[in-house]
């Protein structure tokens, strides 16, 4: 695959130092304009500060950019022809010379041809509710079962149905370990009913599950669940009533495929008065910490 490395990413690939991929799509569809330029910089940001070189993915006029320059993340976040590309859209993309933003699917997929072992973003879209009729079921999780890199997540949106998440994570062979926690989270919130397998409590020790998984030589992903920081967390049974609203909205506007998950943030956003968007940049700012502390320890780790 053809990448165009922004100079600042190449230099830390080549030196080996601590790199963090971050996806787009999160920027373009998941904030508002142009407040989502605020939280794409935002980011980077805390990676740069938690001493890692962050790298966006976007496609930009056809072009693979692993690193975005200052005007590539302003067009990404204010320009509206960047459509959302996971997996299946990619080809289409490129080959017709579109930008677009990458998904947690398409986003690990290049990351990991590109050398980077650990991706942050915000929750991973996973299985919708009602999938047994409609089968709606993120690319995420498959590209999770074959793609090895460290993705650090918030859990997945509470907007699906986490437990069926779980269920076919399990059968994609991922591990999913909870960072300080017992249960999957649920983006919004700390935890769900649902329990995870495994739990590590410090960087250090999930350094070493992510190493072991690729000298197990596995192919799958290891998903680590860091729960969105208690202060900014909201309460479960408020965002539940939210959810319900907006996904009768959905349904009501015939609102189906890869428009869902947008649709249903921007309605969540409107019903909650604001108050998810404080939640989802602190979330995706705390897994962008994450990101780079796990960085920097695997690559301390290996030299020791
Ligand atoms: N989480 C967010 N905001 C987002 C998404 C996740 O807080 O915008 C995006 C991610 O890019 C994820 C995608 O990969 O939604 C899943 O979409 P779909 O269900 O159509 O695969
Ligand atoms: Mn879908």
């Amino acid at each position: 695959m053809r990448l165009r490395f922004s100079p600042a990413v190449r230099t830390a690939l080549e030196d080996g130092l601590p790199v963090v991929a971050l996806e787009s799509t999160i920027v373009a569809h998941g904030f508002p304009r142009p407040y989502n330029l605020e939280v794409g910089r935002a980011l980077e940001a805390t990676v740069e500060r938690e001493g890692a070189t962050p790298a966006t993915i976007a496609i930009v006029d056809g072009e693979v950019h692993v690193g975005l320059g200052d005007d590539e993340m302003e067009r990404l976040a204010l320009d509206e022809d960047f459509a959302k590309a996971s997996i299946p859209d990619l080809s289409v993309v490129v080959g017709m010379r579109q930008s677009a933003a990458t998904t947690v699917a398409s986003t690990a997929y290049i990351a990991h041809a590109a050398g980077i072992r650990v991706f942050a973003t915000g929750g991973i879209g996973g299985v919708h509710r009602g999938a047994g009729r409609t089968l709606d079921i993120s690319a995420d999780l498959a590209v999770l079962g074959r793609v090895p890199i460290a993705v650090v997540s918030a859990g997945a949106k509470a907007i699906l149905d986490l437990g069926l998440t779980l269920e076919v994570l399990e059968t994609q062979g991922v591990p999913v370990v909870g960072f300080g926690c017992d249960t999957f989270p649920a983006f919004y919130t700390r935890g769900s009913e649902h329990a995870l397998v495994a739990r590590v409590d410090d960087v250090d020790d999930l350094a070493r599950v992510v190493s072991a998984q690729w000298e197990l030589g596995q192919q799958q992903a290891v998903l680590v669940c860091n729960p969105v920081p208690e202060a900014d967390a909201l309460a479960s049974d408020e965002v539940e009533g939210w959810i319900r609203t907006a996904l009768a909205e959905a349904a009501a506007g015939g609102i189906r495929g890869k428009a869902m998950t947008p649709f249903l943030l921007h309605q969540l956003y409107g019903l909650s008065g604001g108050r998810t968007l404080k939640t989802n940049r602190a979330l995706a700012e705390h897994n962008a910490a994450l990101g780079a502390a796990l960085a920097r320890t695997l690559i301390r780790q290996a030299a020791a």
